[in-house]
């Protein structure tokens, strides 16, 4: 049996984040992508005014009730961007109609900021949907927000790093955490894996821009490699490659497209790595 994963974060229409880049990328890898959108968005909240907002949170209880009814199950969930009212619902899901792993990506900060809309206590409840999660993909930001930590951005040492992974797995009880955001060095970037207690790192050329929506271009190749079998380390490591080649890809025109990257382009490179 082919494998069927179920994916909960928003539909930005336009926006090229969430699930306009989770669907179509974990669909490429060539497994079967259910989704529950947490809400619906003209555009994604970075960069844009006057964004509408809905939220679909009461669609949740009748949506899992239909498929209890149905059923339905999944071979892992992989969330990302969610509102507060929903967590508890999610956990639902992840408990009643799954069969595989919970892969985190606690979506609510960047550069030292919580995005429009979270604040702490949306961090607390995250860090209680990521109690016991099998993998969890927090960057920088959001792993010390998970820990209610200050973050450092720069100026740290391996020391720090592995103090937060160690942190997320002693309180959250994560399994794995893949932290995204590392650079020891300028000019680098890339992740830090801890797993089994070793900590592994991959760092990638640092594309002098910042774009958005890259961190959940990130975790979807990294869900589609996970779901084909790659070890996590090998997952992380295709990931950043996909993600830096699609940057690059997007670098020229970043003056005139500047709300995302050209993912879609840069899908044959992840098709590659997976070796199909
Ligand atoms: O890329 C994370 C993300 C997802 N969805 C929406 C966002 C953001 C980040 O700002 O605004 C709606």
């Amino acid at each position: 049996m082919e494998k069927r994963i179920l994916t909960i974060q928003d539909a930005s229409c336009v926006g090229q984040c969430s699930l306009t880049v989770a669907l179509p990328i974990i669909s490429a890898c060539g497994i079967e992508t259910a989704v529950l959108p947490s809400a619906l968005l003209s555009t994604h909240t970075a960069g844009f005014k006057n964004f509408t907002v809905l939220d679909l949170t009461e669609e949740f209880p009748k949506i899992i009730k239909h498929w209890k009814e149905e059923n339905i199950s999944f071979d892992a969930v992989y969330t990302g961007y969610i509102l507060r009212s929903q967590i508890d619902y999610i956990k639902e899901i992840c408990n009643d109609l799954n069969k595989g792993p919970k892969i985190i990506d606690p979506v609510m900060a960047d550069h030292g900021k919580f995005y429009y809309g979270f604040d702490k206590e949306f961090a607390k409840k995250m860090a209680s949907l990521c109690y016991e999660a099998d993998i969890i993909i927090p960057n920088l930001t959001e792993a010390a927000f998970l820990l209610d930590e200050e973050c450092k951005l720069s100026g740290y040492d391996k020391n720090y790093i592995e103090s937060l992974c160690y942190k997320l797995k002693e309180q959250l009880k994560a399994k794995c955490i893949v932290l995204t955001g590392v650079s020891f060095e300028e000019g680098k970037l890339g992740v830090c894996v801890y797993e089994n207690d070793e900590f592994k790192y991959y760092f990638s050329k640092r594309v002098e821009r910042d774009f958005h929506g890259t961190g959940d271009i990130y975790s979807s190749s990294f869900v589609g490699a996970y779901i084909n079998g790659k070890s996590v380390y090998e997952a992380a490591k295709i990931a950043v490659n996909y993600t830096v080649h699609a940057m690059e890809l997007t670098i020229e025109d970043a003056l005139k497209h500047t709300y995302g990257v050209y993912f879609e382009k840069a899908l044959p490179l992840l098709l590659k790595e997976l070796g199909k």
